[in-house]
């Protein structure tokens, strides 16, 4: 099976020549003028369009169990409304509970994931400490592929870890050469204001909001980043919604500290206004943490990407239809937190971040594809567009309108927070793992086609740094070990 894309315009993170390229079983082959098409071949006109890297999604939880319920979407529907949306990879989130085997977690979730449409990866999330955590995050770096755990400082009496294990596990990554993530929100303070919202009759969706003012991200970022600094670890920060926590990232990045950021697409365009609608189904549709901020947010977070600070952006696809939502009808903390917007990404992406001339197309392409690929190892295999690369491609009509609506999204669940919002820039064709799966409208996914891909831990290239100074060097932890990560 080959597919030739003719005609367009190739845009990768650092450069946009006119080439056609060539696909054949799952990988490109020739990138370059005038290709001939080699019989049975399929061929995708793309004159006038953008030939780039398909997009990667670094965080999405599709069929999550999460607050008593399941979310809506699964790894087949979910990656397949993201290929509709020029998305070919997610990296989603095995989440022990705490006491529960990471392994174990990893083989429930690597089950559920056999449906998936497009390839996929997994973060694993570290919920608890011990001996067994530290020996079978070894195993899943040297066995099966995981280079990044997450951490939740929120979500206390939950998923929700403390300092301590913050400190075991960034120095445990940090030997095995693999990043750790963080959810950045102080939990305690998140509990202490749910309780005092609920004190004060204050039961809406916008109690959501008013107990996780921005103070409760900056503070859990910058101790995140602390707490890796103290180690002389990386820390990547996902879905960083304030400028608070911007700001830590920009100060820490600046001063060598290797930390990353991540933003959603959502919380570029949407604010806070939306707790304050008058008809609760649609504020609670909004429920997800951190929650939408005020205006001048939006604003720093775009000079976050544009300035560099922030480096990939995603969706947190984490979907509850309206009557998985309703349980928190007389209590926004029983609200399932999450929101969607996997199929929506890279079109809110172009629309708001190129059409506006806030980003040129290959910034779009780094910030949707290429930077994830670097920082979690799998670039050039996917994040470009070269001979050798996996064929994950999007076909992009810069002029091609949409709509965003629940009525026409291709996303399993009842609303889109986009709702009626018109964008210019669209995904006419995508091609995922050589094959074309979206070609004008038309979705030809196949369940199960997708693979996992593995993602190799960075060790080679840890013992080369010297430690920053004597100071970032913490007694005791070798200095070969200590001189990972550290500029
Ligand atoms: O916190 C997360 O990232 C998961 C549980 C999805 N929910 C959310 O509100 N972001
Ligand atoms: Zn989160
Ligand atoms: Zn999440």
């Amino acid at each position: 099976m080959s597919v030739l894309v003719r005609g367009g315009t190739v845009v990768t993170a650092d450069q946009s020549f006119r080439a056609d390229v060539l696909c054949r079983e799952g990988r490109i082959v020739a990138v370059g003028d005038g290709l001939d098409a080699p019989s049975g071949a399929e061929i995708v006109d793309a004159g006038g369009q953008y030939v780039m890297p398909g997009g990667i999604d670094p965080h999405t939880h599709m069929e999550l169990p999460f607050m008593g319920t399941t979310a809506s979407e699964d790894f087949f529907t979910g990656t397949s409304a993201g290929i509709a949306g020029g998305t070919t990879m997610i990296i989603d989130f095995v989440i022990p509970n705490p006491q529960q085997s990471l392994l174990e977690a990893y083989g429930t979730w690597r089950g559920w994931a056999e449906k998936a449409a497009a390839d996929y990866s997994f973060h694993v999330a570290v919920t608890w400490w011990s001996d067994k955590v530290a020996e079978e995050m070894g195993v899943l770096t040297r066995e099966h592929g995981v280079n990044s755990f997450k951490h939740f400082m929120a979500y206390k009496g939950a998923i929700m870890v403390d300092d301590g294990v913050l400190l075991n596990s960034f120095g445990r990554a940090l030997e095995l050469g693999a990043l750790c993530t963080v959810h950045a929100e102080n939990g305690e303070a998140v509990f202490h204001l749910q309780r005092k919202m609920l004190e004060m009759g204050i039961t809406g969706p916008e109690g959501h909001a008013l107990s996780r003012p921005p103070e409760v991200e900056g503070e859990a970022a910058q101790r995140a980043i602390s707490i890796a600094n103290v180690l002389g670890a990386p820390v990547y920060v996902v879905h960083v919604s304030t400028e608070q926590a911007t700001q830590a990232i920009a100060r820490a990045r600046a001063g060598g500290h290797r930390v990353y950021g991540e933003v959603l697409a959502q919380h570029l365009v949407i604010d806070e206004s939306v707790y304050r609608n008058p008809d609760w189904q649609t504020a609670a549709a909004y429920v997800m943490s951190p929650p939408f901020r005020a205006r001048h947010h939006q604003d720093a977070l775009w000079a976050g990407l544009v300035s560099g600070a922030l480096q990939t952006t995603a969706t947190d696809h984490c979907c509850f239809c309206a009557p998985q939502k309703a349980a928190g009808r007389d209590n926004f903390t029983k609200i399932p937190n999450g929101t969607g917007g996997i199929e929506d990404r890279m079109s809110i992406l172009w629309h708001h971040g190129v059409n506006s001339g806030r980003l040129t197309p290959s910034e779009f392409v780094r910030i949707t594809s290429a930077n994830c690929a670097q920082i979690f190892n799998i670039y050039p295999r996917k994040g470009t567009v070269q001979v050798g690369a996996d064929a994950d491609l999007v076909v992009w009509d810069p002029e091609g309108h949409r709509t965003i609506s629940a009525k026409t999204h291709h996303q399993n669940v009842d609303f889109n927070i986009y709702e009626g919002m018109e964008v210019r820039g669209k995904a006419s064709h995508t091609v995922s793992r050589g094959k074309l799966v979206w070609k004008d409208g038309d979705l030809r996914t196949e369940r199960g086609a997708g693979r996992y891909v593995e993602r190799p831990c960075w060790s080679p290239a840890f013992k080369a740094l010297e430690v920053r100074n004597e100071q970032t060097r913490p007694a005791g932890v070798d200095r070969e070990v200590a001189a990972a990560f550290t500029p």
